[in-house]
């Protein structure tokens, strides 16, 4: 029979050979060279031996013990670079691709609508005119023929800023400015946000949308500006909509009119948008009053004009069927996501 050690040894090259893990590895380990292992269990007899027999049995033991360290630490390297190569196909990446980017977002619905609006009355011969969101008393109220108390200042809850300057509460103040810079014959439309200390609910803001548009010609009556409303309304809703127009009062139109819009979230059944009424006031209107172009700088003997101011905010939630105004500026995305179809 072989020498113990040479059979030590074999059996335990066969077990590293035969290894499925480092912890296979591990366990042949301890087993033939831990502090209680089988080279271990040899050396305690060196006592027993003579000198020359101690001195082969010692030899041999050192082969032995540096043949199976060799044979551990070669097998535990391929077990290392196993793992390496798997880890290295799993994490595999082609910096070559096109790098997946940013989601691409896009225009708010009250912006969608507003642009389509700008391209319609652009091509009716209107300017687009701008306007800051902090105005001046004047403007906003004084050059509309509301002085300081008329009773019609109290109709817009204003936030006041110090210095005669407030939030302007509608865009009827552009009016001003476009009849104080523009010479008629004249068409302008002015977009923008407006602000009113409202207390809110399922119609009212108190941060909102409006768009002004006037046009100041020769003898332009209230049939012009009905055409003007209808071709309007036909264009953003591509439908028949009911509307109904009653006298309304604003101190800068003469005649005035509301223009109301049949709801089209309960198609006029009666719901928290339209307050149970079945009807949205949308659009306010009239003949501008001749004291305002007086007050402009323009001769009401030879012109006149009408004037509108649609809620832009309320006209986007018929459109789109939206029944709680303040979705619009509530800024969640799963509300925003749904109008992805203009990109930035
Ligand atoms: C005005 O602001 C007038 N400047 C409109 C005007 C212009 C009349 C030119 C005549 C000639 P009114 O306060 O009604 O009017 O507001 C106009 C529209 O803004 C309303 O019809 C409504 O659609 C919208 N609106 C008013 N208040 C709110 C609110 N708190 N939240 C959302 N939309 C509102």
């Amino acid at each position: 029979m072989d020498n113990p050690l040479i059979e030590l040894e074999r059996s335990a090259l066969v077990r590293v050979a035969a290894a499925a893990s480092i912890d296979d590895l591990e366990a042949v380990r301890v087993e033939a060279l831990g502090r209680k292992g089988a080279l271990a269990q040899v050396s305690k007899n060196f006592g027993k031996m003579s000198p020359e027999e101690r001195a082969a049995t010692g030899k041999l033991l050192n082969e032995v013990k540096q043949k199976l360290e060799q044979a551990l630490e070669g097998r535990k390297a391929e077990f290392e670079s196993a793992a390496l190569r798997a880890r290295l196909d799993s994490e595999w990446v082609d910096l070559t691709l096109p790098a997946p980017g940013t989601r691409a977002g896009s225009l708010h619905p009250v912006t969608q609508l507003q642009m389509e609006i700008e391209d319609l009355f652009t091509s009716l011969g209107f300017a687009v005119l701008d306007g800051p969101e902090v105005e001046t008393e004047y403007n906003n109220f004084d050059a509309l023929n509301i002085p300081p108390d008329h009773p019609a200042r109290d109709m817009q809850d204003t936030f006041w800023v110090e210095g005669g300057y407030l939030l302007r509460t509608h865009t009827s103040a552009v009016q001003v400015r476009g009849i104080g810079r523009l010479k008629p014959p004249l068409r302008m439309i002015a977009p923008g946000r407006v602000f009113r200390n409202e207390s809110v609910d399922a119609s009212h803001e108190h941060t909102f949308y409006q768009l002004e548009g006037m046009m100041v010609d020769r003898e332009v009556s209230v049939a012009n500006l009905t055409y003007f409303m209808t071709t309007l309304l036909t264009a953003i809703f591509h439908r028949e909509v009911t509307v109904r127009l009653r006298p309304g009062f604003f101190p800068f139109v003469e005649p005035g009119f509301e223009l109301d819009i049949q709801c089209l979230i309960c198609g006029g059944k009666g719901c928290p948008v339209c307050k149970q009424s079945g009807w949205v006031e949308l659009l306010p209107c009239g003949l501008v009053n001749p004291h305002v172009l007086q007050m402009g700088g323009i001769d009401p003997e030879e012109w006149n004009g009408f004037a509108f101011g649609l809620g832009l905010t309320r006209l986007a939630m018929m459109r789109y069927g939206i029944d709680d105004i303040r979705w619009l500026q509530s800024g969640d995305l799963r509300f925003l996501n749904q109008f992805g179809g203009a990109a930035l």
